[in-house]
C-alpha cells in the first residue's frame, strides 16, 4: 500500500467532510476526551507526543464507533520560559518562534491522523485567549480569591523568577533543577487553601490512578489536632498547633519560627544581636533542609518566658529554624521526652526533659518515646490513654478559652506572579493613591508589548517598558503603573479545557450552558508529573469558578490516565546530551503513521512505557501487509453469512473471543493486549482461508470484521481497506463489532493430552463425554497409539475440561 498517498487521501477527506467536528447533537452521547495540551517546542513532534496522542486518539475513535459523539480538541500551551530562554540565546522573539513552532506542530499533528476538532483549538498566547485568562483573574480577585501580599517565596536564580511551592521538587526548581532560595517579595496569590478540604474530599469521587490521588492527598496534607494558647509575661497569646495534646504536661519550652511576627516583641535587649544573627542565617535555608531530621537543631533564647495553660508552668521561649513559619501557627510546644526533634533540640541546648507518657503495656522504653501510650504526671488526666487524653485535654483548654480543636493543611496558597516576559500580563494597575486597581473589563485584553528587552536581570522585563508600565489609574485618573509581572503559565492551563468547549466566544470566556452540557471531561490523558501542579490547579479553578457562578460542576476531569514514558534504547530518559533520542519521523517516513501507532500500542504497556526497541516495528508493517493482501484477495467475493462447518465455528470462535477481550481491554487502555488480539484474529482468518474446505465468502465476511476491529488503531489503513471492500461510508460511521456470546459456546472442549505428565498434543473432545468415554476415545486416537508405541499403559488420569494424563511404562 502506498501509505503516504493513503494517509493524505483520508486526512483530506476527514477534513473536507468535517468528520472530526463536534456537533453536540445529543448531549447524552457526548464523550469529551483530551490529552494535555502540548508546549510548542522548537523541534518536531517527539516520540513522547506520539505516545500520548496516538493511542488516546485510538481510544477516541473506538468510542466513536461505540456510538458516542466524540469531542477531541487540541491546543497549545504557548506562553512560557523555554521560548523566552531560546530568545535570550538566539535573539529570535518568543512570539515569532512560538507561532512558527505551532505552525509546524499543527502540520505534524495532522499527519498523525488524529481526529482532533481543530475548530476548537486554543492557543494560550493569543490575545483572544489570554483576554479571558485576565478576565478570570479579575473574577477571582473580586471574589477575594486572588490577593497580593509580601511573602517569603521560592526564587529560582537560573529562571530568574519566583515559582510556586508545587513547582519546587526536593528543594530544586522543577524546570531547571537549580536550588531554590527564599526571598521576600510582593506577589499575587490564589487562595487555593480555601478549597483544601473540598479538594481532599472530592478525590474520592474521581476515577483517577490511586497513586496520583495519594500524591494530592499528601500534598494537601490534612492534619487534625488541637490549638494550645500559651501566654507570655506581657499577656500576649502564643497559639501553637499540636497533634499530641496528651503530652501537654511535658512541655519544657516553646519555640517560635525565626520568621514569626512576635519574635521581636519577645526578644530582650541582651539577646537582640544573637537573635538577629540567627534569623539572618535561617533565611538562607530552605524548608526541606530545615525539616531534615539529621541536621543539628540550632536555636537561640529570646530572653522571655511564657505560661503553659494547663498547669501554669513557666517555660522559656526560644527561636529555632526547625519550626516553620508557614505551618500551623509558626510556633510549637517543645515536648522533649516525646518528640524526636524536640528531644534532639533539648539535648543540644540543655533544656529539661520530662516524661509524661508511658507505654500502655508498662514496658520500659527509651526516650524520646513517641508512641501513643498512657498519660502520667498529668494531674487529673493521669492514667488516661493518649487517644482519650488528647481529646480531654483539648476540651478542657476550650473551656478555659485557651485553645480547642484545630485542623491544619500543608497546602499553601498558589503564588502566581512571575518576573518574566513571555506570559499573560496581570490586569492590575498600581496607583499611589488608590492602591491595586483592577483594569476595567472593557479594557481587556492588556496586550503584551512586542518590543521588550527581556534579558533577565532579576526584575520583570515589562517594568523596563515605559509604554507598557506607565498608565493612568482607572479610578482617579492619576499617573499609575501596571503590575510588571506576568502570570504563571499554569494559570493559562487551568481553564483551557473550559475554553475548548466554546473557543470562538468573543463575548465571554465561555457560555455557561454550553460548558455545563459538555463538561466534565470524560477522559483526560497526560503525564503523571503533573499530579500536584496542573491537575491540582485545574481542580481549584473549577471549584472557584463554580462558586463565582460561572459553571455548575465540581470536578474538571472525571477519569484520568497517565501514559508511561518511552525511554531511549539504553533504558534511560531520552535526551539530546545522551544521544539516545529516537525520532518518530524516521519511522513515519518509512512505515507510515498507522504502523508507528500500532507499534506504540503493541510494543509497550501504555501506563508503564519502557525502553524503545524497533525490532518489532517491521513485523507490525508485515501484519498490515497481510491484512491488505487478504482484503485484496477477497474483495470481489460476496460475504457469506450462512455456511456452517467445524472450521467456520473455529473461525467465529476466534473472532468473538477476540472481540470480547478487546471490549474489556480498550477501556483499561491496555492497548498491547488489544493489538495482540487483532493479530490473532488475522491468524485465525488466514488459517481458515488455507484450510481445504475454505469458502471465500466466509473469509470475506471475516475480513470485513477484521477491518472494523482494526479501524481505531490503524485508521487510514482501515478506511482504505473498507473502501477496497466496497464500503461507501467512512469506516468510523460504522459500529464497532460486538462479541456474540453464542459463538463462544462450543460443544467441544480442548484437552491437553499428556504422556507421563508431558503435553504431547491437544485434541477437541465433546463437552458431554463422561470420564470413561474420554479415556476410551483418547486411547483410540491413532496419534495417541503411536505415542504409546510398545509401552504399557499403567494408568489414565482424566481431569474434566482440561487434560488427560496417560502414565506409560516403557
Ligand atoms: C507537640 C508534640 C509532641 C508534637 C509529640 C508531636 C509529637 P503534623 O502531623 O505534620 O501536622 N509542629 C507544629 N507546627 C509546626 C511548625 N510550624 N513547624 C514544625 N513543626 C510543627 O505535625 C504536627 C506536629 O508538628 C505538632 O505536634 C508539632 O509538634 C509540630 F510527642 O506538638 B507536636
Ligand atoms: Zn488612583
Amino acid at each position: 500500500m502506498d501509505f503516504k498517498a493513503v494517509e493524505k487521501k483520508w486526512q483530506q477527506r476527514w477534513n473536507e467532510s468535517g468528520a472530526h467536528h463536534y456537533e453536540g447533537k445529543d448531549p447524552d452521547r457526548k464523550y469529551y476526551i483530551m490529552s494535555m495540551l502540548p508546549y510548542p517546542s522548537g523541534s518536531n513532534l517527539h516520540l513522547g507526543h506520539w505516545y500520548n496522542y496516538a493511542p488516546t486518539d485510538s481510544f477516541a475513535r473506538y468510542k466513536k464507533m461505540k456510538g458516542y459523539e466524540v469531542f477531541q480538541p487540541i491546543g497549545f500551551d504557548a506562553f512560557g520560559l523555554p521560548a523566552e530562554n531560546y530568545a535570550i540565546k538566539t535573539g529570535v522573539h518568543p512570539k515569532d518562534s512560538t507561532y512558527k513552532n505551532i505552525e509546524t506542530m499543527r502540520r505534524q499533528l495532522s499527519e498523525m491522523g488524529a481526529m482532533f476538532d481543530w475548530d476548537a483549538e486554543v492557543v494560550t498566547c493569543d490575545p483572544e485567549y489570554y483576554r479571558w485568562t485576565q478576565w478570570l483573574f479579575l473574577q477571582l480577585y473580586k471574589k477575594g480569591l486572588a490577593y497580593r501580599k509580601d511573602a517569603a517565596v521560592n526564587w529560582c536564580s537560573s529562571c530568574q523568577t519566583v515559582i510556586a511551592n508545587e513547582q519546587v521538587v526536593d528543594g530544586k526548581c522543577e524546570r531547571c533543577g537549580t536550588q531554590i532560595v527564599r526571598k521576600n517579595m510582593k506577589q499575587w496569590f490564589f487562595r487555593i487553601t480555601d478549597y483544601a478540604e473540598e479538594l481532599l474530599a472530592d478525590l474520592d469521587k474521581l476515577d483517577w490512578p490511586e497513586k496520583t490521588k495519594t500524591m494530592q492527598r499528601n500534598w494537601i496534607g490534612k492534619s487534625t489536632g488541637g490549638e494550645v494558647i500559651f501566654t507570655a509575661e506581657d499577656g500576649t497569646e502564643i497559639p501553637v498547633f499540636t497533634t499530641r495534646a496528651d503530652t501537654l504536661f511535658g512541655v519544657t519550652y516553646v519555640v517560635l519560627a525565626p520568621e514569626h511576627p512576635l519574635v521581636d516583641r519577645f526578644t530582650t535587649d541582651e539577646n537582640r544581636a544573637a537573635v538577629a544573627r540567627y534569623r539572618e542565617e535561617a533565611a538562607k535555608q530552605d524548608d526541606i533542609e530545615r525539616l531534615s531530621s539529621t541536621r543539628p537543631k540550632t536555636g537561640v533564647f529570646t530572653g522571655s518566658y511564657c505560661v503553659n495553660p494547663i498547669n501554669g508552668k513557666k517555660v522559656p521561649l526560644l527561636v529555632a529554624d526547625y519550626v516553620l513559619a508557614s505551618y500551623g501557627s509558626g510556633a510549637v510546644m517543645g515536648v522533649a521526652a516525646h518528640d524526636e526533634r524536640d528531644y534532639a533540640f533539648a539535648v543540644e541546648h540543655g533544656l529539661p526533659i520530662e516524661r509524661v507518657v508511658k507505654a500502655a503495656d508498662g514496658a520500659e522504653t527509651a526516650l524520646p518515646y513517641c508512641e501513643y501510650g498512657v498519660m502520667m504526671n498529668s494531674g487529673e488526666f493521669s492514667g488516661m490513654t493518649s487517644e482519650a487524653g488528647r481529646d480531654a485535654v483539648v476540651e478542657k483548654l476550650a473551656k478555659l478559652g485557651k485553645g480547642g480543636k484545630k485542623t491544619n493543611y500543608r497546602l499553601r496558597d498558589w503564588s502566581v506572579s512571575r518576573q518574566r516576559f513571555w506570559g499573560c500580563p496581570i490586569p492590575i494597575v498600581v496607583c499611589d493613591r488608590c492602591g491595586d486597581v483592577p483594569v476595567p473589563e472593557s479594557e481587556l485584553p492588556i496586550t503584551l508589548p512586542y518590543d521588550v528587552n527581556f534579558t533577565p536581570d532579576g526584575k520583570s522585563p515589562l517594568a523596563k517598558h515605559q509604554g507598557y508600565t506607565n498608565t493612568v489609574c482607572p479610578i482617579c485618573g492619576g499617573p499609575a503603573h501596571r503590575d510588571p509581572d506576568t502570570l504563571d503559565t499554569f494559570v493559562c492551563s487551568s481553564w483551557y479545557f473550559l475554553r475548548y468547549a466554546d473557543s470562538k466566544n468573543a463575548a465571554a470566556a465561555f457560555d455557561r450552558e454550553k460548558i455545563d452540557r459538555m463538561l466534565p471531561v470524560d477522559k483526560y490523558v497526560g503525564g503523571a508529573e503533573h499530579a500536584c501542579m496542573h491537575l491540582l490547579y485545574a481542580r481549584f479553578f473549577t471549584k472557584a469558578l463554580r462558586d463565582i457562578g460561572l459553571l455548575d460542576f465540581d470536578e474538571p476531569f472525571r477519569s484520568l490516565v497517565h501514559q508511561g514514558t518511552i525511554l531511549g534504547p539504553d533504558g534511560t530518559k531520552m535526551s539530546k546530551s545522551r544521544g539516545n533520542v529516537v525520532n518518530p519521523d524516521d519511522f513515519v517516513g518509512v512505515y507510515g503513521s498507522d504502523v508507528l501507532r500500532l507499534y506504540l500500542m503493541f510494543g509497550f504497556d501504555y501506563v508503564e512505557g519502557g525502553p524503545w526497541n524497533d525490532d518489532g516495528i517491521k513485523s507490525m508493517a508485515k501484519f498490515v501487509d497481510r491484512v491488505e493482501r487478504l482484503a485484496l484477495k477477497v474483495k470481489n467475493e460476496a460475504p457469506d453469512h450462512t455456511s456452517a462447518s467445524p472450521e467456520i465455528a473455529d473461525l467465529d470462535y476466534a473472532i468473538h473471543a477476540a472481540l470480547k477481550a478487546i471490549a474489556r481491554d480498550v477501556e483499561n487502555f491496555s492497548f498491547n493486549t488489544v493489538i495482540a488480539r487483532v493479530m490473532e484474529t488475522l491468524n485465525a482468518i488466514a488459517k481458515y482461508d488455507a484450510s481445504p474446505n475454505a469458502i471465500p465468502g466466509v473469509t470475506r465476511r471475516a475480513v470485513e470484521t477484521l477491518v472494523l476491529m482494526l479501524a481505531p488503531f490503524a485508521p487510514h489503513t482501515a478506511e482504505e481497506l473498507h473502501e477496497t471492500l466496497g464500503g461507501k461510508e467512512s469506516v468510523f460511521a460504522l459500529p464497532y463489532p460486538v462479541c456474540d456470546e453464542a459463538k463462544l459456546v462450543r460443544d467441544e472442549i480442548e484437552y491437553a493430552i499428556q504422556i507421563n505428565a508431558r503435553v504431547k498434543l491437544r485434541v477437541m473432545l465433546g463437552a458431554s463425554l463422561s470420564r470413561e468415554e474420554i479415556e476410551r476415545t483418547v486411547l483410540a486416537l491413532p496419534e495417541v497409539k503411536e505415542l504409546i508405541g510398545n509401552g504399557q499403559v499403567v494408568k489414565v488420569i482424566v481431569v474434566p475440561k482440561r487434560n488427560v494424563n496417560i502414565v506409560v511404562k516403557p
